[in-house]
This record gives C-alpha cells, structure tokens and sequence, in this order.
C-alpha cells in the first residue's frame, strides 16, 4: 500500500513546515490513498508448508524451555505485512507445540483465540476449568478473558494452530493480558461436546459446565468430519459443502469476532469461487489439492496452512480422494462494524 504524502510540493515550502510545528496534514495529498477506488490490502496470498516447517516446530521443543517461552509459538507471518506478527492486517496465526509433561501456564486476555489440533495425542486445553482433549483436528477456543492453560498427558509432542484477533484487537489499543499463573488441575474431566451437545439441535435443558457465555468450546474433528461425509452425500456436484461453527444455543458465530468453517471437497470438484471482505486462514486437515487465491495457484497437502486476503477470490480443487480443510475468518468482526460482503462469480 502507498505511504501517504503528507506535503504538498506545490505549496511554498515554509507553508508545510508551518502545518507540520502545528501537527496539521493537507488531506488532499493522501485522500485516495486513505480511500482507494479499490479494495486493497497489502497482504499476499501465502503457504506454510507442513513438510518445511515441521522441523522447525520441532526445534523450538528441543532449543526453547516452556519455563522461558510460556506459549512455544512460531508466528505464521505474512510476506507482504513487512515483518509484523500477522497473518493478514487483522489476523493472526502460528504453530504451537508442547511436550509431554509440560504445562503452558495460565493466563487471560483480551484477544480472543481459537485452535485447531494438527498433530499428536494426549495433550490438552483448559478453558475456564473445563478440560478440552486436544486430538488431530479438534477445533477449541478460548474466548476473550477467558482462563486457560494447556498440559500434556501423552507420549509424543502435539502441534497445533493457533488463530488470534490480536492484530484488530492491537489496532483499538485494547490487547492486555493478565500475568500468568500456574496451570491449575482442571475443574472437569471433559468438555461439555463429550456429554451435553452430542447431537445437533439438542442443547440440555440445564448445563452441568460453568456458566461462561460460550457453552461449547471443543468441535471433536470425528463429529464434524461424519457430519460432512453425510453432508457431502446429498450435497449436489458443483455446490459447495461447508459446515460453520456455531454457538450451538444461539446460532451466532463461535465468538464475537472470529468464525470457523469446515470444507468438504469432492475429487474432480471445483468450489464455486467467491470473493469476501473478511480475511481467511486455511488449514489442510485431509488430502492434498490445489486453491486458487487471487492471481494465485497454492498446491497443498496435510498439515499445510494457507491465507487468502480480503477480496481475493477463493476456488478449491481436490485431487484424487476428498479432501477437508478448516478455515478462520474475521467475518463477525465485520458483520458488527457493518463491513462485511461478499460477491459469488457468475458461471
Ligand atoms: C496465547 O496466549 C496463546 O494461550 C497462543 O496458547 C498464541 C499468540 C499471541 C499472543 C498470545 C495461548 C498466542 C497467545
């Protein structure tokens, strides 16, 4: 994006030096870059593949103690975002990975966070004492201010994606986060998804699981992947077979400023493109497969993540078998501010 000019070279120099001692800015040399004619963003079309940065996740476990890191996270940063902590200008994602027997302490923030499991078994999430098991492609969140800590009761290292508001919340001077304390044991076995809001439309007349304003925190990927199988079945060619995340008890998005959506993708199918002013994350949980994002062509595979920016139209290919991919947006975000659109390509 254009830096904006904020003198005018026409005007007598002593002119502008006389608006600069008064903290003053001719608008007129930065109106259409405030305001373009089009949409535009500066961050670019991009994949993290799992294959090169495996390793490297891997390695912070061995060269970085969780007593000095807190949360071991590698941030997914965004080429065209000049080196900042974001995956678009509003989102943010990374990979974090813990060991088995360690505990990432507890603390609370503004930021809402949500996570989505890429690899390994055992460890898990507590969310305001309510213990989340953390399996390969389970969605949890942790909505704003809310406690949580992560422990790991398994054999192996597990993985998994992390996708923050930070960058937006960063953006109204309002990200703070209380200090951390220690992870305290959590105050349930399980998650309410394991026992109260098995089946959908059902939600328990009286919930057993404190009172947080968010009743279900944990998607386990083995609901959601059987509700897609049986969603894609009678799901006509050519359509698009996408579950959201909800609130189970209102409807509304997962949480106030980011939504999740789950993707079927048939073999030899190609998804209706579409363009959207929200920013999407792509996180391959199945197969391998090619999208087109704007100008650009990513191939992906299994672990892989993926960001399209706003505005950039969006097409999904799988190759071979089905593929599922898991995606968040911040599409709640723009709907509240009266932002949001979206536009379907005329076939
Ligand atoms: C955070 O608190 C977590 O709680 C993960 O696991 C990633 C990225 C930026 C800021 C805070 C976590 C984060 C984060």
């Amino acid at each position: 994006m254009d830096a904006l000019v904020t003198r005018d070279a026409s005007l007598p120099a002593a002119y502008s030096d006389a608006l600069d001692t008064l903290a003053l800015a001719p608008l007129w040399t930065a109106l259409h870059t405030l305001l373009p004619n089009e949409r535009t963003t500066p961050a670019v079309p991009h994949v993290w593949r799992w294959r090169d940065v495996r390793p490297r996740v891997l390695e912070a476990a061995r060269l970085v103690p969780m007593e000095q890191a807190e949360r071991r996270v590698l941030v997914l940063r965004n080429p065209g975002l000049g080196g900042a902590y974001a995956i678009t200008s509003s989102l943010f994602a990374g990979l974090q990975v813990i060991l088995p027997g360690e505990a990432a302490p507890s603390h609370h923030h503004t930021p809402a966070a949500l996570r989505l499991i890429v690899e390994g078994h055992g460890a898990y999430t507590t969310v305001e004492g309510v213990k989340c098991a953390m399996e390969p492609g389970d969605l949890i969140i942790t909505p704003p201010m809310r406690w949580h800590d992560h422990g790991h009761e398994g054999s192996e290292p597990v993985v998994w994606l992390d996708g923050l508001d930070i960058p937006l919340v960063r953006h109204f001077d309002a990200a703070w986060a209380s200090k951390m304390r220690p992870a305290q044991p959590p105050a349930t076995a399980t998650d309410p998804s394991q026992d109260e809001l098995t089946a959908s439309g059902l939600v328990p007349r009286q919930s057993r699981y404190p009172r947080t304003g968010f009743p279900q925190v944990r998607w386990p990927w083995t609901t959601v992947r059987a509700a897609l199988e049986r969603l894609a079945a009678t799901t006509p060619a050519g359509q698009a077979v996408t579950l959201r995340y909800v609130d189970p008890t209102t409807g509304a998005a997962p949480m106030p400023t980011m939504g999740a959506e789950a993707h079927w993708l048939r073999p030899g199918e190609r998804t209706p493109a579409a363009r959207r002013t929200s920013s999407e994350i792509f996180h391959v949980i199945e197969g391998r497969g090619r999208s087109r994002v704007g100008d650009s062509a990513l191939d992906w595979e299994k672990g892989d993540t993926f960001v399209a920016p706003p505005w950039h139209w969006i097409a999904h290919e799988a190759h071979e078998a089905p593929a599922a991919l898991f995606s968040f947006t911040d599409e709640p975000a723009l709907r509240a501010l009266g932002l949001y659109q979206e536009e379907a390509a005329s076939s």
